[in-house]
């Protein structure tokens, strides 16, 4: 097929692929939508992107270019590309670099959905689970060594987002960087809203063994959050993104 392509997982409500669709959303580019089935061999996604994750952008421009991003920085700059007249990526130089590194630490490797994701693995007990979700945790770099330190990075990374948000409230401005809505924001009203104290099923259903992983309280992490966290969360998610997010 040509033109604009998403492969987001379906019947779970996965940060990653929520967030990327919501940029081409707020964008109001139509895509045509593809399934990854969680935990799944996705054998033809396989054949076709070399990886069986989601999400995938793709988008072909002609029969010799087609474009295919996974990850959110390669995302963010394809929906930019294709939509600027909403942009979601500041125009001054050091506000793009702060951007990039803050979504880094979000929703790249090592990032908070990543250690999010290695601490629910190892709270439900990596040797108790399926092999189909063994595999995956393994796909994500899962070692008890890591795990071991994902609480630690995870306070550390929303304590990062707290301060930010304190800054620029200082300053006067209602985002987490510079004085409009980025990608940022999307992306972070979204994983914050799922992968700890989500929000409830009115806004965003999740299937219950999903929810009480991501539910349980965490000492650590309520210590290094304050409540800008999650007023800026309900913020966006009220003003920018659709109050119940289908998957
Ligand atoms: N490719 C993305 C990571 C995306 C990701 O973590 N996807 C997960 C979201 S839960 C996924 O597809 N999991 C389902 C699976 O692996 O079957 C990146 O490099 O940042």
């Amino acid at each position: 097929m040509s033109g604009l392509r998403i492969v987001a997982c379906v019947n779970t409500p996965s940060p990653w692929s929520l967030a990327a669709r919501a940029l081409f959303d707020y964008k109001q580019l139509p895509y045509q939508l593809g399934e990854q089935i969680i935990a799944d061999e996705n054998r033809d996604l396989k054949a076709w992107t070399g990886q069986n994750s989601a999400p995938v952008v793709a988008y072909r421009s002609s029969s010799y270019q087609e474009k295919i991003a996974t990850t959110a920085e390669a995302i963010t700059l394809l929906a930019e590309r294709l939509e600027p007249r909403r942009p979601l990526i500041p125009s001054d130089p050091q506000q793009r670099a702060w951007m990039f590194g803050l979504l880094q630490a979000l929703a790249g490797e090592d990032g908070f959905g990543w250690n999010r994701r290695l601490m629910s693995l190892s709270m439900a007990g990596v040797d108790k689970l399926p092999d189909n979700i063994r595999s995956m945790a393994l796909k994500y770099d899962y070692s008890d060594s890591l795990a071991a330190v994902a609480e630690q990075r995870v306070a550390e990374i929303l304590q990062l987002f707290s301060q930010t948000l304190e800054q620029q409230q200082a300053r006067g401005s209602d985002f987490l960087v510079g004085d409009a809505l980025t990608a940022l924001d999307l992306y972070f009203a979204i994983f914050i809203g799922i992968m700890y104290r989500p929000l409830s099923d009115k806004y965003l259903p999740i299937p219950s063994a999903m929810r009480a992983g991501y539910e349980l309280p965490s000492e650590l992490l309520d210590a290094a959050i304050q409540p800008n966290i999650y007023t800026h969360r309900d913020r966006i998610f009220q003003q920018f993104l659709t109050p119940f997010m289908a998957y």
